[in-house]
Parts: structure tokens; C-alpha cells; sequence
């Protein structure tokens, strides 16, 4: 397949290993972390400290920010959520008959795995449900939920960044049977990561769910500015708060003195790399101090927060071949989004 972009290139010829790092400011949303994190403290002085100033996304994602994303899901301009879940509702019965004797789902970075009980409901052949997340919360309040609205399934939660390798727990099955693994990677959380990061994860995800196991992901697609804008830049300004909750996060947790006031929250699309990208620009020409070090800012600078990248279906297709999946299906939005879900199966 030729790489439509320069990028894609890249993906053959970068080591994945080289990828791990930046996979880490991808992370899925829901996270909560301790007070003071030491990697959040070098991420933020680092990244203040380069001519773009940038801080990794994961850090959005404190107790308030994974509200404030639940919050997003639900707005009318965020139109991710709401495309893919008519997609899965119309796939789900489909499912069982096109893959057939799957025993586990397997969630990656479940959160309040409202999506889930669309697949749980249609699957009978479903056994157990796996979901990882980094956020013991989440995952507690979410199983113990499903548990009890499907009594005959076995509920196995893992709390594990998911961008790591992690282990699945047993299932008392042949330890080589991973054919009736799905894993399930919704919200086009695979756009928050770089080419490069993506297809590592999807490696990893491979090695994890096993020979023959298949993985049901959903990917944005569009490369509408009239559609992205508004959704990374709602009218109600609720994109906006979880962009700026970073700065409150750094006050509170780096003893920093931003004001949010001397920001504004800016969503820009960047057709060359087909992405979103999320920044805060400051409104004035202001020193900021952040755990006793002073970082300037002109007037119209910005920190760069975030990537969403909308990879088209040959784009994600190449990065998926790469980390060694196939796809077997796939289900897209005839509206304007594209949004797809794929169903791909590793071969070994
Ligand atoms: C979590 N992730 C898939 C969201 C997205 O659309 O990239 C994060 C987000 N950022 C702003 N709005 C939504």
C-alpha cells in the first residue's frame, strides 16, 4: 500500500521501540493520578521549556478533566461519541455471526464502559469482560454496574496504563486459546497517538490479546473543518474548561501562578498532518512560575495540549498491517464524519 503521506512513510522505516515514549501522552482519558506525580512535573517543565511549548495530553485527564470529557461526549457539536455508537448499535447483532465463538471482550481503557453494553447484550457467547483502565475508580464503578446488569458474565477488571504491556488474567482456558479474544478500543482514542505511537500500541495490544484474537476499534476519519472545529471548540465552552483545567492542575499540583484569565482555549486543524490540534493561547505578553522556575510568554504564544488525529481508512489500514492485523470488516458512518469501526484479526 503507498503511504499517502510522508509519515506513513516513516512507520516502515521507525523503530517501534523508539515509539514507546511519545505513546505515553496519548494515554485514554478517565485517568486520575496522585497529587504530586513526578512525571507530570518533568513533562510540564520540559515541555514549557521548548520553543513550542507543549504539554502531553495525558495530563488533561485529572478527576475534574475526565469530567469535564464526559461532559464533551455529550455536547452537540462533539459528534465522535454519538456516530459511533449508532454504528456499534447496528453491528453489534451482527457480530456473534461474523466472528463467532468469542468468550472474552477485552476493553482498552474502558472508563465508564457505557459503549460495552451494546456488544455485552448482543454477544451470548460471551463468557467474561476485561476491562482495563488506569483508573481503579472508574473501573470499580463500571464493573461492579455490569456485573450486576449481566449476572451470567464474569467480571475480570485490570487496572493498568494500557499503553504499557499488561497481562490478562487467566480464564481457566489453554493458555495458547486466544482466538476468542475481542478486544474493544472505541472513542477513536487511537487518534490521540502519533502514527509512529499508534502503531505501537497496536503491536502491543496484538502481543497482549494473543495469536488469532481480533480487536473491534473505531476511528475518526473526517478532515472537515466545518464539522472539527466545532466539535474540539463548542459553543457552550465545554472544550474550552477542559483544556484550561490543565493550568488549575499545574497551580495546584506544581505550585504554579497561571491565570487562566491571560489564556484562551484554541482548537486548529492541521490538514498536512490531518490532525486537530489543541492549544492555549496566551493573551499577553507574561512570566509564569512553576515549581520556582519562570517561563515567558509573548502574546499569541501557545502551549500545545493535544493531537486528534483523523486517520482516513488507508492511513489507518497501513498502521494497522504494520503492528501485523488484518482487517476483516468494516462498518462506516454514511454522514459526513466517515467514522469507522474495524474489525481486525491478527494472524499470528
Ligand atoms: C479521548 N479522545 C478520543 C478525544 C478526542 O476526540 O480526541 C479527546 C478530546 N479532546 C477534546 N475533545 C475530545
Amino acid at each position: 500500500m503507498k503511504p499517502e503521506f510522508q509519515w506513513l512513510a516513516d512507520i516502515d522505516a521507525a523503530p517501534v521501540a523508539g515509539a514507546q515514549r511519545a505513546s505515553v501522552s496519548a494515554l485514554k482519558p478517565l485517568a486520575s493520578v496522585p497529587a504530586i506525580d513526578p512525571q507530570f512535573e518533568a513533562d510540564v517543565l520540559e515541555g514549557l521549556d521548548d520553543d513550542q511549548k507543549h504539554i502531553p495530553s495525558i495530563w488533561l485527564y485529572d478527576r475534574r478533566g475526565s469530567e469535564l470529557f464526559e461532559e464533551i461526549t455529550q455536547v452537540t457539536e462533539y459528534y465522535p461519541t454519538r456516530t459511533e455508537t449508532r454504528l456499534l448499535a447496528g453491528l453489534a447483532p451482527q457480530l456473534e455471526s461474523e466472528i463467532g465463538g468469542v468468550h472474552s471482550l477485552i476493553e482498552i481503557g474502558s472508563g465508564s464502559s457505557r459503549k460495552t453494553r451494546l456488544l455485552l447484550a448482543a454477544m451470548g457467547s460471551l463468557v467474561r469482560y476485561v476491562p482495563v483502565d488506569i483508573s481503579a475508580d472508574f473501573l470499580r464503578e463500571a464493573a461492579s454496574g455490569l456485573a450486576r446488569d449481566f449476572p451470567g458474565l464474569e467480571v475480570q477488571p485490570v487496572v493498568a496504563d494500557f499503553t504499557a504491556p499488561f497481562a490478562l488474567p487467566s480464564c481457566g482456558r489453554a493458555t495458547d486459546d486466544c482466538a476468542g479474544n475481542l478486544g474493544f478500543f472505541p472513542g477513536s482514542t487511537i487518534g490521540n497517538f502519533t502514527p509512529q505511537a499508534a502503531v505501537a500500541l497496536m503491536t502491543q495490544l496484538g502481543r497482549t490479546l494473543g495469536p488469532r484474537s481480533r480487536l473491534l476499534i473505531g476511528v475518526d476519519t473526517t478532515q472537515d473543518p466545518a464539522l472539527l472545529i466545532p466539535a474540539y471548540d463548542d459553543a457552550a465552552g465545554v472544550t474550552a474548561q477542559f483544556n484550561l483545567n490543565l493550568l488549575d492542575r499545574i497551580n495546584r499540583e506544581l505550585d504554579g501562578d497561571f491565570d487562566r484569565r491571560d489564556f484562551r482555549h484554541l482548537a486548529r486543524h492541521d490538514p498536512q498532518h490531518g490532525r486537530v490540534e489543541m492549544h492555549l493561547v496566551s493573551q499577553r505578553a507574561h512570566e509564569v512560575h512553576v515549581r520556582g522556575r519562570t517561563f515567558a510568554f509573548a502574546a499569541g504564544e501557545t502551549i500545545h495540549t493535544e493531537n486528534c488525529y483523523k486517520y482516513t481508512p488507508s492511513q489507518f489500514l497501513h498502521m494497522a498491517h504494520a503492528a501485523h492485523w488484518r482487517c476483516e470488516r468494516s462498518w462506516q458512518d454514511g454522514g459526513r464524519t466517515g467514522f469507522t469501526v474495524y474489525l481486525l484479526r491478527r494472524d499470528a
